[in-house]
């Protein structure tokens, strides 16, 4: 197998619709993989489509047709040789054209596609020419010829295979994008060549690693149909088989006794292993190699329990036989500008995760089957990933062409993502059952299909078919085993649930209404960091009503929300300033809150997935890393809930609790020093509870009335702590407490790499928080939301390049706390 990349040489050209002047039937340079948009911002033919309100300038681009063109220079085809024209993707909408001649049509980003063009090749410069029609228009015809369905948000992107968020989202921008999105390549090749590869990874009973490769070989055609060999190895462990002439598929077993087990992070160690697979022409082991796969595979077992208990229908990831809370968030494209996007970006975000304690991502379904590298990162940080099939908030026809499409990128999918130790769940799809039942579709329906073959027919026996290995579930939020009439998909006694009434209509206090069994989504919003949005928006001024903030602000009443949300706790903003400190404060209360609460249900309770880890541009959105890549304040809040070890006040009964999780494999125990101060520092009760909770556990503590019944509520704090672990419990809202704004003093030093700054509380201060990008745009901060009670203080780690005035981090709007939102209004 010779495989030549093609990616030199390409230009682009806008055909038809509503294009601008001086972009119409121009010729510009196009890279590949990429994409129209970003062949024209670099040709300075559009700006920047993230910026201010260019958004909304370039909707042009939803209704037109572009043409990509170079030429190929290739030998002609030998007489026994094959010749395949490759794309791994193609998005979306295209008619691939060789030599004038067409090749064939595509209709689906999430596919592969591969042409035959051996007699096409004659060693001359030949034309290759893939024309993109809009998806948009295409997508309105389908739904034409099938009927409407209905869908979230203005288009119909139910009816054509393309990452739903191309068509916008409530924090996603409508940039329609076109273009060669992966690799093309001619593939050279003869005699067979593997067409799919699918190791089936388990541990037997006995310990011993089994590695099942299933192949798929697509035959030459051309001359011999010889016997082939079949090679699999790991290690000095080698399996083989053989392909009878004329056969197609085959299977090689290799065994690994005593296999290093794969785990998640925070349960051991990810070992890794190199897998070779090889295909030769039977007979003699020295023939060549006709086709060869590599691919890294670990040694786990990962199932989900769903054995209904006496609560209801639990969904609890067991691996390697230990049941797991999962703790993670949910993960949307990277970059709406999917080629941009690096594997050292995504190394980036995922080790973003695992450092807020977090070993579980959703791949959400209304993105893409994601790349190669995102499930190798994953594999090597020990990430669970939850596969959505990319199906998401809409009714979707079963009719052809759809079921064809979905049938086919499916098990190119299923296929193709065997290989990942990380790989724990396929899932139907995102919200559809639940819109089906609750979002009014049914009347609209009228009795047409709307996705339900998908979800329990399709998806669950390609899954079954190609990876019996993995568990499915019918979609998110799902209660198994269940019809959604039956049992609504968002009980809390059954499956998975997603949380939205906090958020759009009641306050976050009320997660504590549910216990669900997994909540696979909830969320807050909160502002971009100060450095993101002031790179990308220039309103003036900025507010969160002026123009370019709003176009980044997509959430239905997104500000209604946020103001609502934020008002009975935190006290009212002064200016934008403060609004930005306390929007991101409240959203990471409001999260961190919802945690505590779920993980102090656990056994009950097995997961909890944060809408949403990342941001694809720069946004108000539910992230907790915005889109320039910075942590908001949520992403600190998150690493202090999803701590292994962590200490919570919840109400059991008609009264406080104190909730002791241990998310480690040893046993905690000591003795816990809980005391009832002033904000002042007066000691006005205390008491040594003695702690012993064993490895993956959770205790409930009692608190006496002494404790939980404070003199002057508005002045006094709960204080827990063992073993550097503490909590600090209020007997009010902030709004009502009446902290000290003066509370803080600090000192900042120039240090190797940055700056240290020791913040010092002359009085009880909450959420203390050192806003670096402020200060210069690559500045980080270690940790921030330090408590510090009256007398303590805090040495904060900044990193940056940067020279600057170290006492700026010692002032507003900076140095923030609670306390600073009580002061007079800041400046920026
Ligand atoms: C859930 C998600 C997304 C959405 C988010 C915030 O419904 O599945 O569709 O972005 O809520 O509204």
């Amino acid at each position: 197998m010779i495989r030549h990349a093609l990616h030199d040489g390409w230009h682009l050209t806008a055909t038809a619709g509503p294009v601008p002047a001086d972009i119409a039937g121009r010729r510009v340079p196009a890279q590949v993989p990429g994409s129209a948009h970003l062949d024209l911002l670099a040709a300075g033919l559009i700006p920047d489509p993230y910026l201010d309100r260019n958004e909304a300038e370039l909707v042009w681009a939803h209704r037109t047709d572009w043409r990509y063109a170079t030429t190929v220079e290739a030998a002609p085809a030998a007489e026994d040789e094959r010749v395949d024209l490759v794309f791994e993707g193609l998005d979306t909408v295209a008619t691939v054209e060789l030599a004038g001649t067409v090749l064939g049509t595509t209709a689906n980003m999430h596919r592969t596609y591969r042409f035959d063009v051996r007699e096409a090749l004659d060693g001359t410069p030949t034309d290759l020419v893939v024309g993109f029609r809009s998806a948009l228009e295409h997508a309105e015809e389908v739904e034409r010829e099938l009927g409407a369905r209905p869908h979230a948000y203005d288009h119909p992107f139910n009816m054509v295979r393309k990452m739903a968020c191309s068509f916008g989202w409530d924090w996603g921008p409508d940039l329609q994008t076109a273009g060669i999105w992966k690799p093309v390549r001619l593939e050279r090749w003869r005699t067979a060549r593997l067409a799919e590869v699918r190791p089936l990874v388990t541990v037997a009973e006995d310990g011993t690693g089994r590695a099942e490769v299933h192949v798929t070989v697509e035959r030459a055609g051309l001359g011999d149909d010889p016997e082939l060999t079949l090679t699999a190895t790991v290690g000095e462990h080698t399996a083989t088989a053989t392909i009878p002439a004329g056969a197609t598929t085959g299977v090689a077993l290799v065994e690994v006794p005593d296999a290093r087990l794969w785990w998640p992070v925070g349960y051991g160690d990810q070992p890794l292993h190199d897998l070779r697979v090889t295909l030769r022409t039977a007979g003699d082991p020295d023939n060549p190699e006709l086709d060869g796969a590599d691919r890294r595979i670990g040694f786990r077992t990962i199932t989900v329990d769903t054995t209904p208990d006496e609560t209801g229908t639990p969904f609890t990831f067991v691996v390697n036989g230990q049941r797991i809370f999962a703790k993670g968030a949910n993960w949307i494209p990277d970059d709406h500008f999917l080629t941009r996007i690096t594997r050292e970006r995504l190394a980036r975000r995922v080790d973003q995760a695992v450092d807020a304690h977090m070993n579980m991502l959703r791949v959400w379904g209304g993105g893409i089957y994601e790349t190669e590298d995102f499930y190798d990162v994953c594999d090597e940080r020990g990430v669970l990933v939850w596969q959505d099939f990319p199906l998401a908030c809409s009714s979707y026809a079963e009719e052809a062409p759809l079921w064809d499409e979905f049938e086919a990128e499916a098990r190119e999918n299923v296929a193709r993502l065997t290989s990942h130790a990380s790989l724990a769940l396929w899932n139907g799809g995102n919200e559809n059952l639940w819109g089906y039942m609750d979002w009014g579709w049914q009347e609209r329906l009228e009795g047409r299909t709307w996705g339900l073959g998908y979800y329990t027919d399709l998806f669950p026996r390609i899954v079954a078919e190609l990876d019996p290995t993995r568990a499915y579930s019918d979609g998110s939020p799902y209660s198994p085993r269940f019809a959604p009439e039956e049992k609504h998909p968002n009980d809390q006694d059954h499956g998975t649930r997603h949380e939205w009434e906090v958020w759009n209509r009641v306050d976050y206090t009320t997660y504590r209404n549910h216990v669900p069994r997994f909540c696979s989504e909830f969320g807050f919003q909160g502002p971009p960091t100060w450095a993101t949005l002031t790179d990308w928006i220039h309103d003036e001024p900025l507010t969160p009503t002026s123009p370019a903030f709003l176009l980044h602000q997509k959430a239905e009443d997104g500000n209604g929300k946020l103001d609502r949300g934020m008002a009975p706790h935190l006290p009212d903003p002064a200016d934008f300033t403060d609004w930005h400190w306390a929007t991101q404060l409240n959203q990471s209360r409001a999260v961190a809150f919802g945690i505590e609460h779920f993980r102090s249900w656990w056994p009950r309770t097995a997961g909890t997935l944060v809408w949403q880890l990342n941001d694809c541009w720069p946004v108000t959105s539910w992230a907790a890393v915005d889109g320039e890549e910075r942590r908001k304040p949520l992403w600190y809040g998150l690493r202090h809930a999803y701590a292994p070890r962590l200490l919570t006040v919840q109400p059991r009964g008609d009264r406080p609790a104190l909730v002791a999780v241990n998310d480690t494999g040893t046993a905690w125990s000591g003795d816990i020093v809980v005391r009832r101060i002033t904000f002042g520092g007066e000691v006005r009760d205390s008491a040594t509870i003695s702690l012993e909770v064993s490895a993956r556990s959770v205790a409930e503590l009692e608190l006496a009335d002494s404790l939980v019944k404070p003199v002057d509520p508005a002045g006094e704090v709960l204080v827990a702590a063992v073993d550097g672990v503490r909590t600090v419990h209020l007997f009010g809202e902030d709004r009502d407490l009446a902290y000290d704004p003066a509370a803080l003093s600090a000192r900042a030093t120039a240090v190797a790499d940055g700056y240290q700054v020791e913040v010092r509380a002359e009085s009880f201060a909450r959420d203390v928080a050192i806003l670096a990008d402020r200060v210069a745009p690559d500045a980080e901060v270690d940790e921030m939301l330090v408590t510090l009670l009256p007398g303590e203080s805090h040495t904060f780690t900044v990193r940056t390049t940067a020279t600057v005035d170290p006492a700026r981090f010692t002032e507003a709007p900076v140095l923030r706390s609670v306390n600073s939102l009580t002061a007079p209004p800041s400046r920026v």
